[in-house]
C-alpha cells in the first residue's frame, strides 16, 4: 500500500483497519469469502485502464490484444469449468446479469415466476423494490409451511395456471439443494425459459460437491465472490441458441464498457477453481455447515427447514426472544460478523426480522473444520445467551481472536 499511503493516507489507514478487521472477527457472512493474494494482485493490475467495448476480435477501441487474450481466457476456463456451451463474462455484477437474460428473451410486461424474497429469493427475483418489479410481471411461489423446502407441486400449479414466459430458481437465503431437473421438467410443460441464479452456489457447483443446473436450465447466472472465492462481478452461463441475443443484451444493450481486472479476476478463479485445494474448501464448507446446524439444533435453536445441505444454516430465534437484528448487532460487538434474515412468515417488524443466516465460507476458506464448528457455535450461543453481559461479551472477543490467529487468512494459494 506504499503508494496509496503517500496519495491518501487517511484512506490507506481505512484499507489497513479493513484488512485487521479481516483477519481478526469471524466472517459468516453467507455472501463473502476471503480470496486467493492472487485475486487482490490481479483486480489491482494494468487491466484497470482499459477501455473496451464489444467482445474479442471486435472492438471499438484499439488497443485490446492482451485484454483480449484475457476475456478468451476466462471465456475459455469458465466454460470448462461449467460444461457451459456459452458464457458470458462482462456483467458487472448477479443483479446486471439477472436482468440482462431477462431483457435478452423477454418483453416488458411479461410473467415471470420465482421464489418470494421473505421466503430466500433474491431482490432481483422481482421484488417490489426492484427495477426488475416494473419492467415484468413477478408472480412468487414460496416454501411450503411445514417442510420449510421448495413445494414443486405447487411450483407446477402456479407454472400451469400462469403460463409465465419465465421460470427463475434460485436463492440467497435457502438452505437446501434445489432440483433443477424438476424446475427443467415444470419449465417445459408451461415453455418458459429457465433461469437458474446460483450466485450462493458456484463454488459448490464448480467443484462438483452439489448438482449442476447447466444442464437443465437455459441460462445460469453467478457472482464470484460468494463460495466462488474470487473477485467481484458476475457471469452468465447459456445455451448456445441464446448466445447472440444474450451478448448483444449485455454489449451494447444495458452495458457499456466492462471491467477487464474483474474478467481477469473471472479467469484467475476458473483455474483455481479446477485444483485440489478448492474442492478441499468446497467440501468443508458443506460439512462445517451441517456441524453447526447440529450444534445449534442441540442447543435448543429453531434450524429453517431443519438442517442445510448447502453453505448456509438459517435460525429462526423467536424462541430464544431475540430479533434478528439485536442477534447481528451483539454478535458484532464480539467478534462474529453474520447477518439478520428475514425468516418465511416472519412476524417481527421488518427493520429487526426473527432470524440470522449463517455461511460456512469464509471460515472454511481459512482452514477451519469441525472442532472450530463446535466451538462457534458456542460463542454464538454465549452471546445470544447473555444480551447484557458486557464480561462475556469480553471473553467472547478475547476467544474468537484467539481462534482468528490460529487459522490466518493467509490464501497464498500454492503453499
Ligand atoms: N444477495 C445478497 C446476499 O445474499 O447477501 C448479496 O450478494
Amino acid at each position: 500500500m506504499k503508494y496509496l499511503r503517500n496519495d491518501d493516507p487517511e484512506l490507506a489507514q481505512m484499507a489497513a483497519d479493513e484488512e485487521k478487521r479481516l483477519e481478526n472477527t469471524l466472517n459468516l457472512i453467507a455472501a463473502e469469502s476471503h480470496c486467493p493474494r492472487s485475486i487482490l494482485e490481479v483486480l489491482g493490475s494494468a487491466f484497470n485502464t482499459k477501455t473496451i467495448e464489444g467482445y474479442p476480435g471486435n472492438r471499438f477501441h484499439a488497443g485490446c490484444i492482451y485484454v483480449d487474450q484475457v476475456e478468451n481466457l476466462a471465456i475459455k476456463r469458465g466454460k470448462t469449468l461449467f460444461g457451459a456451451e456459452h458464457i458470458n463474462v462482462q456483467p458487472h455484477s448477479g443483479t446486471s446479469a439477472n436482468l440482462a437474460v431477462y431483457f435478452s428473451v423477454l418483453n416488458t410486461g411479461d410473467k415471470v415466476l420465482s421464489m418470494s424474497l421473505p421466503h430466500g429469493g433474491h431482490l432481483s427475483h422481482g421484488h417490489k423494490a426492484s427495477i426488475t418489479s416494473r419492467c415484468f410481471d413477478f408472480s412468487h411461489y414460496k416454501v411450503h409451511p411445514k417442510t420449510e423446502q421448495i413445494d414443486y407441486d405447487q411450483v407446477r400449479k402456479m407454472a400451469r395456471s400462469l403460463q409465465p414466459k419465465m421460470i427463475v430458481v434460485g436463492a440467497s437465503s435457502y438452505p437446501r439443494l434445489l432440483d433443477y431437473e424438476k424446475m427443467g421438467k415444470i419449465a417445459k410443460e408451461v415453455s418458459a425459459f429457465l433461469l437458474a441464479d446460483m450466485a450462493h452456489l458456484a463454488g459448490l457447483v464448480a467443484a462438483k460437491v452439489i448438482p449442476s443446473p447447466v444442464p437443465h436450465c437455459d441460462f445460469v447466472t453467478f457472482t464470484c465472490y460468494k463460495t466462488m472465492m474470487g473477485g467481484r462481478g458476475g457471469v452468465i452461463l447459456c445455451k448456445k441458441r441464446f448466445a447472440k441475443r444474450l451478448d448483444q443484451t449485455i454489449f451494447p444493450g444495458c452495458q457499456g464498457t466492462s471491467a477487464v481486472n474483474l474478467i481477469a479476476a473471472k479467469a484467475l478463479i476458473f483455474k483455481l477453481a479446477q485444483t485440489d485445494k478448492f474442492m478441499r474448501v468446497q467440501k468443508k464448507t458443506l460439512e462445517n455447515a451441517k456441524a453447526l446446524a447440529k450444534n445449534f439444533k442441540e442447543k435448543g435453536y429453531r434450524i429453517i427447514s431443519g438442517g442445510t445441505d448447502n453453505h448456509q444454516v438459517l435460525i429462526d430465534l423467536t424462541c430464544k426472544k431475540i430479533s434478528g437484528k439485536a442477534a447481528e448487532e451483539s454478535l458484532e460487538s464480539a467478534g462474529i460478523i453474520l447477518n439478520r434474515n428475514v425468516v418465511p412468515e416472519d412476524e417481527e417488524n421488518p427493520g429487526k426480522v426473527s432470524g440470522i443466516r449463517i455461511g460456512t465460507n469464509a471460515v472454511s476458506a481459512r482452514g477451519m473444520g469441525k472442532p472450530q464448528m463446535d466451538r462457534i457455535a458456542d460463542l454464538v450461543d454465549q452471546v445470544l445467551m447473555n444480551p447484557e453481559k458486557i464480561q462475556v461479551y469480553k471473553k467472547v472477543k478475547h476467544d474468537v481472536l484467539t481462534l482468528c490467529n490460529a487459522f490466518p487468512i493467509g490464501m497464498e494459494w500454492s503453499k
